[in-house]
């Protein structure tokens, strides 16, 4: 089990934060072991006292920031720095907490703060902290050093794995001349991807808080559970709010129930007028002679249910019919950019979206925040990808990967908009993930883990409760026979006598390339394979057939290789975020489908 809860930093009455986001010293360790840095101790001082360093934003990824075709691909340790004035009133209060927070940094982290080490953490997606109130006051009246070391190297024990090979033949490649061999369709972008934070609490501290909702006819109920952290904790007062602020239900203690009379529940977006209604429910802790402390977590009311043919919400049948996405642009990679994601949203509603899967790994827990208030439906998926050799992943990843689920549902647990966990994506099929973990964790969601077209193949359709299906029919088998798409899906829709969501499927479409009759990889081919599956899900709807969901959202950037055009064109949008033909396909038919399935 994990140390501590993550909760989303919040500024309160006792809590302040403060952004660390801008511009970082910067360097890449380029030496020939990758090890100077360490050997060197870059942490030690400021990093433009050991060599030349350029601007880095934060965040961003900084593959796609500069014109160097070696930083862009560059596999090793990379190093960030700054100062940071720390406010003299979080010195001098020896009441206050000063946590210093990474909301992700890919893939392997070390941090330390004025030259030592406070925490390294393992894995990209996901956020990682440390307290560092005794470090500030050591040097009271200096700036703060911020060093943060990240490694992208994958290995077999990563989570997506990858191997480097090192070629020795030295009559076909240059001295020290490696590839790296990855299974996974999208660039491995790096560095500090999500916000840099410093943020307070009081010295007793609320640290973590669950909550699980249900309802009885008009009566909401939440029971919830409080763990306080830093000392003895007097009273724990828990209150309940609606959207206007007025009082709702109110409590005492570390766990316990709040009954909501005349409830409003939690609706996905387009089933109900008032889509993602949150309740706020604010826990105060009064601690024995020290500051209290207040969070607030949005809560929104609300029940999930799988039976054999259908998928449950507030125990009306819910029909997935949205997108799979990617935290993907031009210049910044996986960098999180508000701009960006409100646009998404304006994107998903133009397009009639109501939910998405967060192909293939965490994404930003305002994204999640903003489901949650705008109504859309996520499948939540952890960084299982990618995971094709049978051996490593059973020795080596597993233990791995059941942590990676232990922090993915410690952040992600309290979100209304959180429906589903998928385990994995088109793991090796004769080795199905361990999902009595991710069951243990959160008894309240249905598990799932998305797989691959070859019907005979799949084992792990019995153990899950939503069998996830990617299919490239038309695509990566009979290239451009549209015609065989009814007959493989329909092998696949017969096979498991449980719900099934068409996880993926789509086409790559070079933005203006034109043919008709349609040929691959012109907007009107990518517009007929839609159509050819649509056919089919039509007729399947309402027997067990409960959701589809396109591939992709938009355009993202891959590896080099020569199915690949500059990035994988498997969008309905460029990405650019610019509509082609299928955008207003798919427009067309998801508004059809709200109001036909409400
Ligand atoms: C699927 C993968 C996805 C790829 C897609 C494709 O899940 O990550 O991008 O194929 O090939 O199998 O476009």
């Amino acid at each position: 089990p994990l140390d501590g809860g993550m909760l989303f930093p919040q500024e309160s009455s006792f809590r302040e934060v403060k952004e660390l986001n801008g511009l970082w010293d910067f360097r890449a360790d380029g030496s020939p072991n990758r090890n100077e840095g360490f050997e060197k101790a870059w942490h030690k001082r400021r990093l433009t006292e050991s060599g030349p360093v350029i601007e880095m934003p934060v965040p961003a990824s900084y593959n796609d920031i500069t014109q160097d075709p070696t930083l862009r691909d560059f596999i090793g340790w990379v190093w960030y720095d700054r100062e940071v004035a720390v406010p003299a009133r979080w010195i001098s209060n020896e009441g206050t907490r000063v946590v210093l927070r990474v909301g992700s940094a890919h893939y392997y982290s070390i941090v330390w703060v004025n030259g030592e080490k406070v925490t390294e953490h393992e894995g990209g997606h996901l956020p990682f902290e440390a307290e560092i109130s005794s470090l500030i006051r050591k040097e009271p009246t200096k700036p703060c050093r911020i060093t943060i070391a990240v490694n992208n190297t994958l290995t077999l024990e990563t989570l997506p794995p990858g191997t480097i090979q090192y070629m020795n033949d030295s009559s076909r490649y240059p001295d020290g001349f490696f590839v790296q061999n990855i299974h996974f369709d999208f660039f491995n972008y790096a560095g500090i991807h999500r916000s840099v934070l410093l943020y307070t609490t009081p010295k007793v501290y609320v640290d973590d808080i669950s909550v699980e909702t249900n309802f009885m006819d008009n009566t909401g109920l939440i029971r919830y559970k409080v763990s306080v952290q830093g000392g003895f904790s007097n009273t724990l007062n828990i209150t309940l709010m609606d959207k206007d602020g007025h009082f709702v239900a109110s409590s005492n203690g570390s766990s316990g129930g709040l009954r909501v009379v005349d409830v409003k529940l939690w609706w996905p977006y387009l089933m109900h007028e008032n889509p993602g209604y949150l309740y706020s429910m604010k826990v105060r802790q009064h601690a024995h002679r020290h500051v209290g402390d207040e969070y607030t977590l949005p809560v929104g009311i609300r029940t999930i249910n799988v039976t054999n043919t259908q998928f449950l919400i507030n125990n009306k049948p819910f029909y997935f019919h949205g997108v799979n996405k990617h935290e993907d642009s031009d210049i910044r990679g996986r960098g999180f950019d508000w701009p960006l994601i409100v646009k998404d949203f304006n994107l998903m509603k133009w397009l009639g979206v109501n939910s998405f899967r967060t192909s293939h790994y965490p994404y930003a827990e305002e994204i999640l925040q903003m489901c949650d208030c705008h109504g859309i439906v996520v499948i939540d998926e952890c960084p299982g990808v990618g995971i094709k050799d049978i051996r490593s992943f059973r020795n080596a990843s597993l233990s791995h990967h059941l942590v990676v689920m232990d922090e993915l549902v410690r952040r992600d647990k309290n979100h209304p908009s959180v429906v589903m966990w998928s385990v994995a994506n088109e793991p090796a099929s004769e080795m199905p993930p361990d999902f009595e973990h991710t069951k243990a964790l959160d008894q309240t969601r249905p598990v799932t883990y998305v797989t691959i077209t070859e019907a005979d193949m799949d084992k792990g359709g019995p153990y899950v409760d939503v069998v996830c299906v990617n299919s490239y029919f038309a695509w990566y088998f009979d290239q451009g026979r549209l015609d065989i798409v009814p007959l493989h899906l329909e092998n696949w829709y017969r096979k498991y006598q449980r719900p099934i969501i068409q996880s993926e499927y789509g086409a790559d479409a070079v933005p203006g390339l034109h043919m008709d009759p349609p040929m691959m990889f012109t907007e009107e081919y990518q517009n007929a394979l839609l159509q050819s599956y649509h056919d089919v899900f039509d007729q399947k709807r309402n027997q067990y057939f409960i959701g589809e969901l396109i591939w992709n959202f938009a355009d993202f950037m891959t590896a080099q290789g020569i199915y690949r055009v500059v990035g994988n064109k498997k969008g309905i949008f460029t990405r650019q975020r610019q509509p082609k033909a299928a955008a207003f396909l798919l427009r067309k038919r998801y508004w059809r489908l709200a109001n036909e399935t409400g």
